[in-house]
């Protein structure tokens, strides 16, 4: 043990699993190649070319759309033992629907998958990461309850097509950023500013989606290869900045995860009995004829309850939380925010990423990791993402050290009995980052956008990484030899 009580070097326990993640519209490229149709983030980057902060957009991004060998080599250049990719929906139906499949698409993904299966590299698939297709969103997009069905259709085809060599799906990645950041705060596509109303519809059609999708996995497809179905969840941890905030803390953890966690995890299902009570309360006041939260019925909350083998988590930052006086006409009304009665914010002093809303707080990673354990009886956690974004560069020692602290405190987490079965570094390779464009740079793998085939080049962290996952273990001072990349 050192002075701090860590062991210098930290074992993995056996059969953990190591993976990196990516998303489809952030790589692929070939927006409309070959009948690919017009997603939400087509749309938008395409009608506002400078809706994105360096005025890029996705249409050729990592080119993986043709680069998807070089993808699976730098896997194997890491030793993974599995890779999170998504589909995209509007890449496999052009018309949303399954009444056209793009033989295109299929050949593609299938050729991913292919590729990773012969180097022993599992996929891990997630079946919607974000790219709505646009003619859906016309059609209101999540807070269309047609959605379910829509959706459902849609992973019924993906299961066919790709069920037979697949063992890892995630029907959903970060359900609150979808409808909160998409359809409340304006920050993500569709670019919605509908706060308070909104977020709620979408919430519970996705979560209905979401466990149609699972019970058709369940039912139909599961025995095929003995494959696991699951959703992928986001929370920061909200540290109260007085005791008298630890309820507020609360309150915002039942929002944030807890709409989503607790319908799915938790043993008698429903939306958190706070965020129902609160939003009631607020709604009352202000004059709706009822809650602005919809209700789920009685079958539905049996419908939804218990759909995920796992419990994904991507988990990257954390921010202090307190509720005074201040609060009271702070937020518009109605919104979100304004039902939860919560300010958040980070202290200059924690060393800060790229990314504006990205600070190093590793005992946020343990907290919350703990909460899940309390909250939800210990399930079997997956970290489907945990990274740290920086300006470029090879040398990315903030990164390195951000990746060691954050496993730490992983690993204190597991030693108090976490049942935690894999970790996933965001990202394989730079990409684009949503609205932050090419300016945010995630990757353990460079990417040269200037080069037509775009160029990826390993980061230091990429050689940690790969030692990382070769020794199964933490090792804080380990110096990697960062000259050649050589697949072992
Ligand atoms: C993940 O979201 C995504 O799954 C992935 O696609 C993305 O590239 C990665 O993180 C890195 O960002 O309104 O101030 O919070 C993590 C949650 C949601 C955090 C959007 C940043 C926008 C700025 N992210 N949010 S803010």
């Amino acid at each position: 043990y050192t002075k701090d009580g860590k062991h210098k070097v930290r074992k993995f326990p056996d059969g953990f699993m190591f993976g990196t993640s990516t998303a489809s519209y952030q790589v692929e490229g070939g927006w409309d190649a070959d009948g690919k149709s017009e997603n939400i983030w087509d749309h938008l980057t395409h009608k506002d070319p400078c809706a994105v902060k360096d005025c890029s957009n996705g249409d050729i991004a990592n080119d993986s759309y043709n680069q998807y060998k070089r993808d699976v080599e730098m896997m194997r250049e890491m030793g993974l033992d599995f890779y999170r990719f998504s589909l995209s929906w509007s890449r496999l139906l052009p018309t949303s629907f399954p009444d056209k499949i793009n033989g295109a698409g299929v050949q593609y993904y299938n050729n991913l998958i292919n590729e990773m299966l012969k180097y022993n590299i599992e996929p891990m698939v997630t079946i919607f990461h974000w790219d709505l297709p646009q003619k859906l969103q016309e059609l209101g997009g999540w807070t269309n309850p047609h959605i379910v069905d829509w959706y459902a259709d849609y992973a019924r085809v993906v299961f066919e097509l790709f069920g037979d060599r697949v063992k890892y799906w995630i029907t959903m990645n970060e359900p609150w950023v979808i409808c909160y950041q998409g359809y409340g705060a304006g920050v993500l596509a569709p670019l919605l500013e509908i706060s308070g109303m909104a977020e709620y519809m979408c919430a519970k059609n996705l979560l209905l989606a979401h466990a149609k999708a699972y019970h058709i996995y369940d039912k139909e497809f599961r025995s095929q290869r003995d494959g696991n179905i699951f959703i992928t969840l986001n929370s920061r941890f909200y540290i109260p900045e007085t005791e008298n905030d630890l309820q507020t803390s609360n309150d915002l953890a039942d929002f944030e995860l807890g709409t989503y966690a607790h319908p799915i995890f938790s043993e008698n299902g429903d939306f958190p009995p706070r965020l129902k009570e609160l939003v009631a309360i607020k709604s009352t006041e202000q004059g709706f004829a009822r809650s602005r939260l919809p209700e789920f019925t009685t079958k539905e909350i049996d419908f939804v309850k218990g759909t995920s083998d796992f419990f994904g988590l991507n988990h990257y930052t954390s921010s202090m939380i307190y509720r005074n006086e201040s609060v009271v006409g702070y937020h518009k009304i109605p919104s979100y925010y304004d039902d939860v009665q919560a300010i958040i914010y980070q202290p200059d002093e924690w060393k800060s990423a790229a990314s504006p809303w990205l600070r190093v707080v590793p005992l946020g990673f343990y907290k919350l990791l703990t909460k899940i354990r309390k909250d939800y009886d210990n399930p079997t956690v997956f970290i489907t993402e945990n990274g740290f974004s920086t300006f470029g560069g090879l040398e990315d020692d903030d990164r390195v050290s951000y990746l060691r602290q954050y496993l730490d405190a992983m690993l204190d987490a597991m030693n108090e009995g976490s049942d935690i079965a894999a970790y996933t570094i965001w990202s394989l390779m730079d990409n684009f980052e949503w609205v932050a464009g090419y300016t945010e740079r995630f990757g353990i793998y460079e990417v040269d956008y200037e080069s037509p085939e775009r160029t990826r080049t390993p980061r230091k962290s990429a050689f940690v990484y790969k030692e990382t996952i070769r020794s199964r273990s933490l090792d804080h001072h380990y110096e990697p030899n960062t000259t050649v990349m050589t697949i072992d």
